[in-house]
C-alpha cells in the first residue's frame, strides 16, 4: 500500500504497511480500486453532461464513493466492495443512456472499462496492483498537483454529500466533481492547467460549503451564543460525535423522554448553538474534546456512542460494545445504524449501560459565533477597531491531530496579546477552547465560529468586514493560522487560496504529497508558509 492524503502519514512520507491511522493494506487497495472505478463512472458521467443526460442517483453516489475515501471514515473491506461493485452498475447503466442519446464516451483511459473481480480478495489483489498514485503521472510535480485536486475532491464530495442530505444541491458541483475525477485520468495537462484545476476545486467547494451553510441554518435555524456544559449530570447517556446535524436531530428526536441524555463530541459542539437542536431539554452538554483523543476518552463514557461521518479510531475493546455508526463511517464489526435512522439499537445501549450516577460541575465554554452573530455585532466590532481597542484578529482553525507539534496552537493562542480577538472554526480548538480569555468592549476575545464546513461563515465575515472597512480581505488587520490533518482541510485551504487570500500560515508540517517545486508555486502566488514558533510568528504579523 501507499498512501499519504494526511498529515500523520508514516515518518512524514507515506504509510506503506499499514496506516498511522488504522487503514489496513487490503482497505488501502480497495480505496484505491474504488477511486478508479469512481473516474470511469465520472468519464460517463461528463459525457452525459454534454449531451443533457444526468442522473441525480449518479451525483449522489458519487459524492458518497469519493467521501468514503477519505481519512478515517470507512474500514469495513465489505462496504467498500458493494461500494465498488454499484459504482460499475452505475457507470454500465449511464454509458447505455448516454450512448442512446448521442454522446461519445472515451474509453481510451482504464477506468472506463474496470472490470471488477467476482470476490472480495480478487478486487484486494486488483487494488494493490494498482498503483494508483503512480498512476496519475510519472511526473512528481504533475502527481503532487493531481494528488492536491484528488484530495481536494474528497473533502469537497464530503460537504457536497452533507450539504445534500439536507436538501441542498446544485448542478455545478456535481458537474465538476465528475469533470475533476476524470481530468485526473489525463496525461495531457500540464503543470498551470493542474494548478488551475486545484484552484477550481477551492472555487466549487465556497460554492458547496454555502450550500452546506444554508442546509444547516435554514434547518435548523442560525446559531446563536450558547454556553455548553463541560461536566455531566447523573443519567442515560449517548455521545454522538462526527459533523451530521440531521442524524443528531433525529436522535435527539427519537430520545425524547426516555431519560437519556445526549452529548457532543469533537466536531458535534457547535451544534448546541442551533435553535432547533438546543430546545431540546435532554440536549445537555459535551464530553471530551478532538477525534484523536478518543482512545482516552471513550472508555470512560457511561453511555453509548454514535458516530455521524468522519474521525473514528480503531475502537478499544473495552468500549466496542457502546459504538455504533451511521453515514458513510464503517468500522468491521460495529453495528452500523442504515438509512432508516432507526437509533433503537443505540438506545437500547445507552438504557443497559449505567449512565453518569453523579453530577461533574466543571466549567462551559461558548459556541455559537458563527456568521450571523458575528456580524450582528458588526458595528460595535468595527467601532472598536477605529478606537484602537482591537488590534488584529486571528483566526486560529483547522484540524487538531496527534503530533507534539501541535502545541504550537495552544501557545500562540495563549501568547496573542490581550487587545486581539481570535476566531477559531474545527477540531483544532480544543486545544485552547476552554481557555478564559476575557472580553473587549463585551465581546468575548475567543469566538467560536463552529465546525471545519463553518469555515463559510468564517469567510463572509472577512468579506464583510472588509466591505465595512473598504479594503480587500487581505488588507484587513486578519491573519489565518491553520492546521490541517485531513483532506477537508486540504480543500478549505484550496479555497482560501482560490479566493486570493495571501500569508496563510499553516501547520504543523506541510502535506507529504506537496513537492518541493508545487511548494515554490504557492509561496509565489499566495505566499503561503509553514508556522514556526508562536513568538516568531506573532512578532511578524504584529511588528
Ligand atoms: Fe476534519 Fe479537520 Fe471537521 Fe476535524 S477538517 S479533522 S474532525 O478539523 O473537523 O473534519
Ligand atoms: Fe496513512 Fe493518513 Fe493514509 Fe491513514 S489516511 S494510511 S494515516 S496517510
Amino acid at each position: 500500500m501507499f498512501c499519504n492524503q494526511c498529515e500523520q502519514t508514516a515518518k512524514g512520507t507515506g504509510c506503506t504497511t499499514i496506516g498511522v491511522c488504522g487503514k489496513n493494506e487490503a482497505v488501502a487497495g480497495l480505496e484505491d480500486l474504488l477511486t478508479h472505478a469512481v473516474q470511469g463512472l465520472s468519464l460517463v458521467a461528463s459525457a452525459g453532461r454534454k449531451v443533457g443526460v444526468t442522473d441525480n442517483a449518479v451525483d449522489r453516489f458519487t459524492c458518497e464513493a469519493i467521501f468514503s475515501c477519505l481519512t478515517n471514515v470507512d474500514f469495513d473491506p465489505s462496504r467498500f466492495e458493494a461500494l465498488i461493485r454499484k459504482t460499475v452498475t452505475l457507470r454500465d447503466g449511464l454509458k447505455a443512456k448516454v450512448t442512446a442519446a448521442g454522446g461519445t464516451i472515451d474509453t481510451t483511459a482504464p477506468a472506463a472499462t474496470f472490470t471488477p473481480a467476482d470476490s472480495l480478495s480478487g478486487l484486494e489483489a486488483q487494488g494493490a496492483a494498482l498503483n494508483f498514485i503512480n498512476t496519475l503521472d510519472a511526473n512528481a510535480d504533475l502527481q503532487s498537483l493531481k494528488q492536491i485536486t484528488m484530495y481536494g475532491l474528497r473533502g469537497l464530495a464530503a460537504y457536497t454529500d452533507h450539504a445534500a442530505i439536507l436538501g441542498k444541491e446544485d448542478d455545478t458541483v456535481y458537474a465538476y466533481i465528475h469533470e475533476a475525477m476524470s481530468d485526473l485520468t489525463r496525461k495531457d495537462l500540464g503543470l498551470d492547467q493542474l494548478v488551475a484545476l486545484a484552484l477550481k476545486c477551492g472555487e466549487v467547494n465556497l460554492k458547496a460549503m454555502e450550500l452546506l451553510d444554508a442546509g444547516n441554518t435554514g434547518t435548523y435555524g442560525h446559531p446563536v451564543p450558547t454556553p455548553v456544559p463541560l461536566g455531566h449530570i447523573p443519567g442515560k447517556c449517548i455521545l454522538v460525535t462526527g459533523h451530521d446535524l440531521k442524524d443528531l436531530a433525529m436522535l435527539l428526536e427519537q430520545t425524547k423522554g426516555k431519560g437519556i441524555n445526549i452529548y457532543t463530541h469533537g466536531e458535534m459542539l457547535p451544534c448546541h448553538g442551533y435553535p432547533e437542536l438546543k430546545k431540546y431539554p435532554h440536549f445537555y452538554g459535551h464530553f471530551g474534546t478532538a477525534w484523536q483523543n478518543q482512545h482516552k476518552e471513550m472508555p470512560e463514557f457511561p453511555g453509548a456512542i454514535l458516530f455521524t461521518t468522519n474521525c473514528i479510531q480503531k475502537p478499544l475493546d473495552s468500549y466496542k460494545a457502546n459504538v455504533f455508526t451511521t453515514g458513510l463511517v464503517g468500522w468491521p464489526e460495529v453495528t452500523h445504524i442504515g438509512e432508516n435512522k432507526d437509533f433503537s439499537p443505540v438506545i437500547n445501549r445507552a438504557l443497559a449501560l449505567p449512565g453518569f450516577s453523579d453530577t461533574l460541575d466543571k466549567d462551559s465554554v461558548l459556541v455559537g459565533f458563527a456568521r450571523n452573530t458575528v456580524l450582528g455585532v458588526a458595528d460595535k466590532v468595527i467601532a472598536a477597531v477605529k478606537a484602537k481597542a482591537i488590534r488584529h484578529f486571528f483566526l486560529v482553525g483547522g484540524c487538531d491531530g496527534a503530533k507534539p507539534g501541535r502545541n504550537y496552537y495552544t501557545e500562540i493562542v495563549e501568547q496573542i496579546p490581550a487587545d486581539c480577538m481570535i476566531l477559531t472554526l474545527a477540531c483544532g480548538k480544543f486545544r485552547f477552547f476552554d481557555k478564559k480569555l476575557g472580553d473587549i468592549g463585551g465581546i468575548p476575545r475567543l469566538l467560536d465560529v463552529g465546525q471545519c464546513n463553518d469555515a463559510y461563515s468564517a469567510i463572509q465575515i472577512a468579506v464583510a468586514l472588509a466591505g465595512a472597512f473598504e479594503c480587500g480581505v487581505n488588507d484587513l488587520p486578519l491573519s489565518l493560522v491553520l492546521s490541517w490533518y485531513e483532506q477537508k482541510a486540504v480543500v478549505i485551504l484550496l479555497t482560501l487560496l482560490n479566493l486570493g487570500i495571501q500569508n496563510i500560515r499553516i501547520g504543523p508540517s506541510l502535506p507529504a504529497f506537496i513537492t518541493p517545486n508545487v511548494l515554490d508555486v504557492l509561496v509565489k502566488n499566495f505566499s503561503i508558509k509553514p508556522v514556526t514558533t508562536p513568538a516568531e510568528d506573532l512578532k511578524a504579523i504584529l511588528g
